[in-house]
């Protein structure tokens, strides 16, 4: 990804597709101000935590990586706004309007690990509706190539500890709460038959 090589200042990665894209599982006006105000403020907010201290030399996923194990006190923010602004470009990318079922490579690693595509749905809306609050519902490759699914809370990413994501889901209620309210399950099912971008999914899978 382009992100691997950003350095600072950091600037709002381009969406990958129009904002009315996605519509109607995620309206535009959910992805504005998803987009245009959390996500953009997360890379403003990192632009000005990181000026003038050792962070400001490093791309995005070092910075991750590295405040994500420093014990100073700015070191949180930091981290916080790094990572999230890392995920929502991951997410933005994780997303297509042409989404569907798998095909290939990736609907051949999905069956290996979770035997079939709708088991696969089934555990990865369980973790996405079970995570408590704010966070993340990941399908990442384990060390071993298998696939596995799992959340993670607020800004935290499976990068900043060594993991490798395939696809990400945002269960923050800014992802969803103006098209579905509370209904987060309805979010996710809807999320995984029609948004899926199957072939980043597989290209992430190296
Ligand atoms: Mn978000």
């Amino acid at each position: 990804m382009p992100l691997d090589k950003a350095k600072a200042p950091f600037t709002l990665p381009k969406l990958p597709y129009v904002e009315d894209a996605l519509a109607p599982v995620i309206s535009a006006k959910t992805i504005s101000f998803h987009y245009g105000k959390h996500h953009a403020t997360y890379v403003k907010t990192l632009n000005e935590l990181i000026a003038g201290t050792a962070y400001e030399g490093l791309s995005l996923n070092q910075i991750v990586v590295h405040a994500a194990k420093d014990k100073n006190a700015a070191a949180k923010k930091i981290f916080n706004n790094a990572a999230q602004a890392w995920n929502h470009d991951f997410y933005w990318h994780s997303m297509t309007p042409k989404g569907g079922a798998p095909a290939g490579k990736i609907k051949d690693a999905l069956e290996k690990s979770f035997g079939d595509l709708a088991t696969f749905k089934k555990t990865f809306s369980q973790t996405a509706v079970g995570q408590f609050g704010s966070g993340w519902a990941w399908l990442v490759k384990d060390t071993d190539g298998a696939l596995k699914i799992e959340a993670t809370s607020n800004a935290d990413t499976p990068i900043a500890h060594g993991g490798t994501p395939l696809l990400v889901a945002d269960v923050w209620e800014h992802a969803y709460y103006l098209d579905y309210q509370n209904r987060r399950p309805d979010h996710i099912a809807a999320w995984l038959d029609k948004l899926v971008n199957w072939s980043f999914a597989e290209e992430n899978l190296g």
